[in-house]
């Protein structure tokens, strides 16, 4: 007898235990999303309620040219206010950013079988995780998402451990980004008053692990119901992500001083060739509030399947994080304290998505 949706436990062992996933779900032919998937209304995402962030992406190749103060100015204005901005000529090759997208699509649509090697306690590494929404156990409502997650410690564990469906793609994607990475954080550290001979030791710091991830969100029955990823913003420093052409990439617009956005939401158009890049709540810490990490949150479709692909750089659980010296010498006030960044990891990944809450773990 085949799984019984309408029952709780059977369909937790299905999608989460077994490993099948949503696709699984979807692939069993359901009309209608289960109730488990179904979000309270505070939380649907209404198609049109929001707008388009209408900004321009920032051309990197030009931070080594003539153009570098406007560039930089451009960079540091979007990580104080949005949190988000898309950037091109970025050095990561456009052919490769097909093939990540081809990738993904080779390694969910595989046999449920082959992707639950990955599922966590049977995985042949540590580094390799299968999974589907954000933490099940925790959740009042499923988040309509499978991912496998990938964390880098050397070539040679990604090249033996990794799916092999996606291993090579995400690793030259994770070494191409990584030099965009520094660049973005340079900006953003000069701009905190770090002196030059510091800033690659900050920088290393605030990358020290890196996680490359693959979300499929397949299509859904009721979109109108349910969510992709609930309301959250990164633990990290910078999270870059390719999206594909589908949209549905959310972020809340933090309300200003004079109570004007409201907290209104605004889509981050996908853009062929651009990649996403979002601040993390470590750079909110560190930077005691000078830029933002943004709450986002993604939407379902009907119509067709999306994947997106980011890449997470976070500090190393033993590091230690808080906002830096010259930072708070002009603010007057230290807004975070300092956390061991373990800690800051435990935390996040022990709660379901809710918003920024995960930083009030570092408010004082
Ligand atoms: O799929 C997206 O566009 C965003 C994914 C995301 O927010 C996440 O993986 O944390």
């Amino acid at each position: 007898m085949g799984p019984n949706f309408n029952d709780a436990n059977s369909l937790f062992k299905f999608v989460v235990q077994d490993g099948n996933g949503v696709k699984g779900l979807v692939d069993a032919g359901l009309s209608k999303v289960p109730h488990q998937y179904i979000q309270p209304p505070e939380e649907r995402i209404e198609k049109q309620s929001a707008s388009s962030t209408g900004l321009s992406p920032i051309d990197l190749s030009k931070l080594d040219g003539p153009d570098h103060d406007k560039v930089v100015e451009e960079i540091i204005g979007a990580a104080g206010n949005l949190g988000f901005f898309q950037v091109v000529n970025h050095g990561v090759p456009l052919e490769l950013l097909e093939s990540l997208k081809e990738s993904a699509y080779s390694f969910f649509g595989q046999e449920p079988e082959k992707k639950a090697v990955y599922r966590k306690g049977s995985s042949p590494s540590q580094n390799v995780k299968y999974g589907t929404s954000f933490v099940p156990e925790k959740e009042k409502a499923l988040e309509w998402k499978d991912y496998i997650s990938m964390v880098y410690t050397n070539d040679d564990d990604a090249l033996s451990y990794w799916p092999k469906e996606c291993r090579e793609v995400a690793l030259e994607y994770l070494r191409t980004s990584l030099n965009m990475v520094k660049k973005i954080l340079q900006v953003l550290i000069a701009n905190l008053g770090v002196a030059e001979e510091d800033s690659n030791k900050t920088i290393d710091s605030l990358i020290g692990l890196k996680m490359v991830n693959m979300n499929y969100y397949p299509k859904c029955p009721n979109p109108e119901l349910t969510v992709g990823v609930g309301r959250h913003s990164d633990l990290g420093s910078l999270t870059v992500l390719l999206q594909d052409g589908i949209g549905g990439l959310y972020v809340k617009l933090e309300e200003d001083k004079n109570g004007k956005n409201q907290g209104g939401w605004i889509e981050i158009p996908p853009i062929n060739g651009a990649l996403v890049i979002n601040i993390g709540d470590t750079l909110q810490i560190l930077s005691n509030g000078k830029y933002k990490s943004a709450e986002h949150r993604v939407r379902t479709t009907s119509t067709k399947s999306r994947v997106s692909i980011p890449i997470f750089t976070i500090p190393k659980p033993t590091e230690k994080i808080g906002p830096l010296p010259q930072v708070v010498e002009r603010n007057g006030l230290a807004r975070y304290r300092e956390v061991v960044f373990e800690d800051y990891m435990k935390n996040f990944f022990g709660n379901a998505h809710d918003g920024k809450k995960s930083l009030n773990f570092a408010e004082i």
